[in-house]
């Protein structure tokens, strides 16, 4: 059986996927490999255990997990892990991503999940830092890494410009 990518994805529901498709997009462009799967703590909780626990003798390096509401996903799945979870909050209707960020961000100390910012900054940001962790240990990688930050750079103007009325 080939081995898992180096990224594994993970959201709670299909309904993350357009916050989420935003970490795939950034790990697209620099050129790491994922796994994109649906999750969730409480409709499939025995698909959360089964993928935490064998997430790292799967292969994978990093898990990147995001959930919206009473948002337990990153928090459940760093308690079956080892690996390094990055949590993104996603912005739910009800209170505009506030629960899912204060869900996932105030784990109690001994458990630890990178909290991002709520929304697509945090799965972009999500996908960048599964990158600089990735990158400690591959100097191909570390060198797309900047190439992206660099070609982010030029790609502010020095000065604003009015838009068209
Ligand atoms: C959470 O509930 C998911 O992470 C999602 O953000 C939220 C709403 O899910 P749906 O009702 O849209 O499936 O489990």
């Amino acid at each position: 059986m080939a081995a898992s990518p180096p990224v594994a994805i993970i959201m709670g529901s299909q309904s993350d996927w357009a916050t989420m498709r935003h970490a795939a997009e950034t790990l697209d462009a620099l050129g790491i490999a994922h796994d994109d799967r649906i999750v969730s703590a409480h409709r499939t909780p025995d698909r959360l255990v089964a993928f935490a626990k064998g997430a790292r003798a799967a292969g994978f390096q990093v898990v990147i997990a995001g959930a919206g509401g009473a948002a337990h996903l990153p928090g459940m799945a760093a308690a079956m892990t080892p690996l390094p979870v990055f949590g993104v909050p996603v912005e739910s209707k009800a209170l505009s991503g506030q629960d899912s960020l204060l869900s996932i961000v105030q784990m109690p100390a001994g458990i630890p999940v990178g909290t991002l910012a709520i929304g697509r900054a945090g799965a972009v940001n999500a996908a960048l830092l599964a990158a600089a962790v990735l990158a400690l240990h591959d100097p191909d990688l570390a060198t797309r890494l900047d190439a992206w930050r660099a070609r982010q750079s030029e790609a502010v103007a020095e000065r604003p410009v009015s838009e068209a009325p």
